[in-house]
């Protein structure tokens, strides 16, 4: 059986969960914390991080996009939740970039933060890593608003939504200065459509 390394506090772990789920893709789960065991993490990545996704021959990918490719080709083009071709796949793919870019800045001030003491935080470092994921918002709730309801690409939700309301859950926990009440409306109806599904209830965000 399929195995995936890596807690649900990590977003882009958990977007792989919530995609393995909504694909009904049998997996095990390995709730690794690189952050309290940074050993495993190396032993299971060659730069430590998460997710992993441990194949039935041991092989191990990592990256969550290049795990996500995988899964896809897995499941095949009528089950993909990224479009097999076209303007329809290269959409995807840059809301998914946004979604991710939104998350590795984000991450990396809560890094600034968290993983520095405290008189080695660089306020404006954090400040303008702290607006480059407000720029990736934005994008991303222009683009829900402009859906009208449906989700990012058409009328079945993709990965570019799980990405996105993934990203946005994270940061209601993490940086909650990022997403202020009424800021990005669509971006948040989405998400919160999104997190009422069974695969997102299933994988709930862990506390920090
Ligand atoms: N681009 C990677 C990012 C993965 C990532 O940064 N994961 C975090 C957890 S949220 C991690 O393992 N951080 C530990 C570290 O970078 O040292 C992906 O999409 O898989």
């Amino acid at each position: 059986m399929l195995k995936l390394i890596g807690r649900n506090l990590s977003p882009y772990s958990r977007r792989v969960a919530v995609a393995m789920t909504l694909l009904d893709i049998p997996h095990s789960r390995e709730y690794l914390s690189v952050t309290a065991d940074p050993d495993r993490g190396l032993e299971v990545n060659p730069v430590g991080r998460v997710p992993v996704l441990e194949l039935e021959d041991g092989e191990r990918l990592i990256e969550s996009a290049a795990i996500l490719d995988y899964l896809m080709e897995l499941v095949g083009p009528a089950k993909s939740l990224i479009p097999p071709h076209g303007r329809a796949r290269r959409d995807c793919i840059q809301f998914m970039a946004i979604g991710s870019g939104v998350l590795d800045k984000s991450v990396n001030a809560i890094y600034e933060v968290r993983r520095r003491p405290a008189e080695k935080v660089h306020e404006p470092w954090r400040q303008h890593l702290l607006r480059q994921s407000a720029g990736g918002l934005a994008a991303l709730d222009a683009r829900a608003a402009s859906r009208a309801g449906a989700w990012l690409l058409n009328d079945q939700i993709g990965m570019a939504d799980i990405t996105a309301a993934v990203a946005v859950t994270f940061l209601r926990v993490m940086v909650p200065e990022l997403v202020t009440e009424g800021l990005y409306p669509a971006l948040y109806a989405l998400t919160e459509r999104a997190e009422a599904l069974p695969p997102f209830q299933a994988h709930p965000l862990e506390k920090p």
